[in-house]
């Protein structure tokens, strides 16, 4: 029951980014893997992409933020990713091509926002796109090797050193 009531919970938070990551306009900006399927997660070391649907045959940029949920408009956009990409949109259909924006290392754990800068002048306006806007647009994760492998050392390191200090002493 009460994992039912947790994943209901988790739905409902869920749910509005889903709606709202499609505009008025129909248009859309999500973070992707290399084939373009929507993807939330990465781990420390992945490629990020985005893709996106917005005004046709338009140059726009992709900028890769520090996650926010308030936004309000009027912002400054900080790029994390060593630099904001530039790309136009399809002449036909208004989509980009998937695009790598930013590989990753196991030091850039932490949640992100990607907002796709319409009118590219840096500053967050209503005819930008944010990926996500009220939820977290993407998180990257440490690798688990990482999160296996230091424990794993750290034990062999003490027992090295007792094994070490054992054989001193005989
Ligand atoms: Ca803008
Ligand atoms: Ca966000």
């Amino acid at each position: 029951m009460r994992k039912g009531l947790a994943v209901l919970l988790v739905l409902v938070v869920m749910l509005p980014c889903i709606i709202s990551s499609a505009n008025a306009w129909g248009f859309t900006l999500i973070s992707t893997d290399i084939n373009g399927d929507t993807s939330d997660t990465f781990h420390g070391g992945d490629t990020v992409y985005a893709h996106a649907k917005t005004v046709k045959n338009s140059e726009v940029c992709l900028y890769v933020v520090a996650d926010k949920n308030e936004w309000a408009g009027g912002e400054t956009l900080t790029d994390v990713s060593g630099g904001y990409e530039t790309v136009t949109s399809d002449a036909t259909t208004g989509y980009i091509p998937i695009t790598a924006i930013w590989a990753t290392t196991s030091g850039d754990a932490g949640n992100y926002d990607i907002v796709l800068d319409q009118n590219h002048n840096g500053i967050l306006d209503d005819v930008d796109l944010v990926d996500c806007d009220i939820a977290v647009g993407f998180s990257v994760t440490v690798p688990e090797f990482a999160t296996i492998a230091i424990p794993v050392a750290a034990i062999l390191g003490l027992v090295l050193f007792f094994n070490h200090r054992k054989h001193k002493k005989e």
